[in-house]
């Protein structure tokens, strides 16, 4: 086993594999830009260094340099968490090339699976479902208007060197094809160098729901089950769980064959995630491959009992899976909210500021994946996402519950962030009923964020602002700044009992 592995990332994921080496009793080594340098991952770690300026492409994204800190400090592996470096070809071959081991898949497999038109190729071949459309990127708008006489409007465009929803376009008759090709073209241009488009019918009203893979470098590739990941909002997932309401035993079954199929194709090894979208019919369709450890794998090791971060660095240090896939079973039910730093009542706009107080929930089935803490400085340089929330329970009606409970303990102090808005999902009639899909989201937003009956944030503001006059007529002495709320109340039951913990905590 390695004695020594550095982790190429910061927050919430820097801490999780740091956590995984402490219980394997392998030595950590952070690195860290100017805007970290007080980051829990630091001081976690065993050894930190310091590899540039905030932005990350003057540090996290500084690839040789972070090769040059591994070699010099004896670390023998590299973790490099999500995103940034973590599905760069050339990282993982460099790491490869100067002796050392990138905790993931070969470079081929993330090279192959980068290419959207070559991952659909790859599927085919492995007789794996995709959606029907091309497999080649298209030479000009008439040979769109083939596919769509073919399978009937609408249908998508999608750039070949795409992920996010970046150079996407929908078509829904033949005198749009032409202006949206552009469109698609030009924005795949602008953020991938790379204009070659697609093209597929598009499924309409279907769910996300992906597949966690792990495999050995010895044959063997695991499903792990399903992950529902159908609550998003502009391609940024905010609530997963596991199992999905929309899988069955039968389609567990046959989507995870398909997804160990594909990863096997592929030549995968280590932790990868399969997304597929699943029609009303339990039809399911192949999209891409995920080659990283992603954001949202808790909900997976809680109805799995498998630690996944453990699991990569033991398959990338040679060892087998001692698991057979029927022994994998989900277990209970988990619900993983991401917290960030996004003002739900305001379009969730970023929001920056100084951590003055947290209150992280505990208590049965509680998990809190953080990468914040009292006096961090949230600002714009990373990520908005401050921590993952998970829950487990026995039932899906009782993780619901669980997490609502848990999201009620949780308080936040100098930033805004996106708990009141979780705390709206979880009591969501629909949401509840699991009646979800990819468009859900967008489609309730405004009564999610914006659910206070008539008159109650004045009732509420009014409230706290006799709050704040009593306290300070105990206490004239008071002088900084913080004489208002930084959170309006959002709704009853919770904020009256909210409103006043804040205000004996100033
Ligand atoms: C689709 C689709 C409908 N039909 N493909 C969005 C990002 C990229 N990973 C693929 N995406 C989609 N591809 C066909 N043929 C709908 C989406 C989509 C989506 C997929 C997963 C999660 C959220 C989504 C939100 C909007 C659109």
């Amino acid at each position: 086993m390695f004695k020594k592995i550095l982790i190429a990332n910061r927050g919430e994921i820097a801490l999780r594999v740091i956590r995984a080496c402490r219980e394997m009793n392998i030595k950590s080594v952070a690195v860290y830009s100017d805007a970290d340098a007080r980051a829990p991952h630091v001081r976690e770690a065993d050894e930190a260094v310091h590899i540039g300026a905030a932005p990350s492409a003057e540090s996290y994204l500084k690839g040789e340099r972070i090769i040059e800190v591994a070699k010099r400090l004896g670390a023998e592996a590299i973790h490099p968490g999500y995103g940034f470096l973590s599905e760069r070809e050339w990282f993982a071959r460099a790491v490869r090339d100067a002796g050392l081991v990138f905790i993931g898949p070969p470079p081929e497999a993330i090279a192959a699976m980068g290419s959207k038109t070559e991952a659909r190729q790859l599927a085919v071949k492995a007789k794996v479902p995709v959606v029907p459309g091309t497999t080649e990127p298209l030479a000009d708008a008439a040979e769109a208007r083939a596919v769509a006489e073919q399978f009937g409007y609408p249908i998508l465009l999608k750039a070949a060197a795409g992920g996010g929803g970046k150079g996407m376009r929908v078509v829904r008759d033949a005198n749009e094809i032409a202006p949206a090709l552009e469109a698609a073209r030009r924005e795949a241009k602008n953020a991938f160098g790379d204009d070659a488009v697609y093209v597929e019918k598009y499924i309409v009203g279907p769910r996300h729901v992906e597949i966690q893979v792990l495999g050995d470098q010895h044959g063997t590739m695991l499903s792990l089950n399903e992950r529902e990941c159908s609550i998003q909002r502009r391609h940024q997932k905010m609530i997963e769980e596991a199992p999905s309401v929309a899988v069955t035993p039968e389609i567990r079954r046959a989507m995870g064959e398909t997804a160990v199929r594909a990863a096997s194709a592929a030549g995968y090894y280590n932790a990868g995630t399969c997304e597929f979208l699943l029609d009303g019919d339990g039809k399911f369709y192949f999209l891409e491959m995920n080659t990283r450890l992603q954001v949202e794998h808790p909900v997976t090791e809680l109805v799995t009992g498998i630690d996944l971060v453990q699991w990569q660095i033991r398959v990338a240090a040679g060892e087998r899976l001692p698991f057979k896939q029927k022994e994998i079973v989900p277990r209970g039910w988990a619900i993983e909210c991401r917290i960030t730093s996004e003002d739900p009542a305001n379009g969730f706009l970023p929001s920056t500021g100084h951590v003055s107080y947290l209150h992280v929930p505990t208590g049965p089935g509680v998990r809190w994946d953080g990468g914040i803490e009292v006096g961090s400085d949230v600002g714009l340089f990373y990520d908005p996402m401050l921590a993952k929330l998970i829950v487990h329970a026995p039932t899906r009606d009782a993780a619901v519950d669980r997490m609502h409970r848990a999201l009620l303990e949780l308080t936040i102090e100098g930033v805004e962030s996106s708990r009141d808005f979780h705390l709206r999902v979880m009591e969501d009639a629909e949401f509840r009923a699991g009646k979800i899909e990819i468009q859900w989201l967008e489609r309730r937003l405004a009564s999610l964020t914006n659910v206070k009956p008539p008159g109650e944030t004045a009732r509420a503001a009014a409230v706290v602002a006799a709050l704040i006059a009593d306290r300070d007529r105990h206490a004239p002495q008071r002088t900084n700044g913080h004489t208002t709320p930084s959170a309006t109340p959002a709704s009853s039951g919770d904020s009256w009992a909210r409103a006043a913990r804040l205000d004996a905590l100033r």
